[in-house]
């Protein structure tokens, strides 16, 4: 059966990772039909529109899709990508890897991020030169969508033991307040042990001890800040991948975004996007081919050419062929 797979490399460093991640696919022995498609700065630029209807087409057909970075038109790309394909949650897995030089090599974390809604629901309006607004919006639909999930990722018949609700509904009552007490009531009805924490006390527990916290569920801008800061605690954003999950589909990502500081220069660490793809992989319940591309990344960051960001000076293709000569 052959894979249809959307490749939507966006701006900046995603024009380098996104590649490399296909070429490891590549390397595997499952049939992939790979389609790549424009999205982001440079096509706005040139179109009027940072998001051709093709790419938001081929996105929501797709069996799965591969996503680079987003940049300047983050909310005009990324947002409608996550939509397309149905997701409700952005699994951002945090962990250290063995021989890599982190502030807490303890950690192993996992954010479940609600991914349509809260500040992030696009209803901002500018008033009046000196005042902007922005609605920020919790249903008691994707909370659930979003619990139910968590259940299941995060309960009994799972390795991890039960999880964590962030939230900060002792001052945002009504919306966080909804999304805490939907998500408790959702975990309890399925016999899912939960514990809960102010978003930001969990910031600074986190960093004097990961070892607190396994699975977190928390709303969407909290899950996006959050787990850039757990990226500070493993050794950087190069190393942490996400999986955008729909009923039908998914979209496989790094956390990252476009690093224009690096973008061109072909130094941009691919561990993010090549563990992205091994998530599409377990994703299509190719297992053992998932499991393969973990440890090949497991093990080029431990003995492996490394990239600047990890203190190296390889370049992007440098890491990607020495990732798939471990496979
Ligand atoms: N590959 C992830 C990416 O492009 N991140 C840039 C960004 O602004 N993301 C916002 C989000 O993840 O919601």
């Amino acid at each position: 059966m052959t894979h249809e797979i959307a490749v939507i490399p966006g701006d900046g460093i995603g024009q380098e990772v996104t590649p490399a991640a296909v070429e490891v696919l590549e390397a595997l022995d499952v049939d992939f039909s790979f389609t790549e498609a424009e999205a982001g700065d440079a096509v706005k630029e040139a179109t009027g529109e940072a998001l051709p209807d093709e790419t938001y087409e081929l996105a929501a057909t797709a069996d799965a899709t591969l996503f680079g970075a987003a940049g300047k038109t983050a909310a005009d790309v990324i947002l409608p990508l996550r939509e397309a394909v149905g997701s409700f949650v952005n699994i951002r897995p945090a962990k250290a890897y063995p021989g890599i030089d982190a502030v807490r090599p303890e950690t192993d974390l996992v954010f479940l991020r609600e991914n349509t809604e809260g500040v992030y629901s696009g209803h901002e309006d500018r008033l009046t030169e000196d005042v902007a607004t922005l609605t920020r919006v919790t249903t008691q639909s994707a909370s659930e969508q979003l619990a139910e999930f968590a259940c299941e990722y995060a309960g009994p018949e799972s390795d991890h033991d039960g999880f964590t609700i962030a939230h900060k509904a002792n001052v945002m009552r009504e919306t966080d307040g909804l999304f805490r007490d939907t998500v408790a009531e959702v975990a309890a009805d399925n016999g899912v042990d939960t514990d809960e924490v102010l978003i930001d006390a969990f910031a600074t527990k986190v960093c004097l001890d990961p070892t607190q916290f396994d699975v977190i569920v928390c709303p969407n801008l909290a899950g996006d800040v959050l787990s850039d800061l757990a990226a500070g605690l493993v050794g950087g954003l190069g190393l942490l991948p996400s999986a955008n999950i729909g009923p039908d589909r998914g979209l496989f990502e790094p956390v990252h975004g476009t690093a224009p500081d690096i973008a061109g220069e072909g130094v941009a660490n691919p561990a993010a996007t090549i563990i992205s793809a091994a998530m599409l992989l377990e994703y299509l319940e190719y297992d053992e081919e998932a499991a393969a591309v973990h440890a090949a990344v497991e093990e080029t960051l431990a003995d492996g050419p490394r990239t600047p960001d990890l203190g190296g000076e390889a370049s992007t293709t440098d890491v990607t062929a020495a990732v798939i000569e471990r496979l």
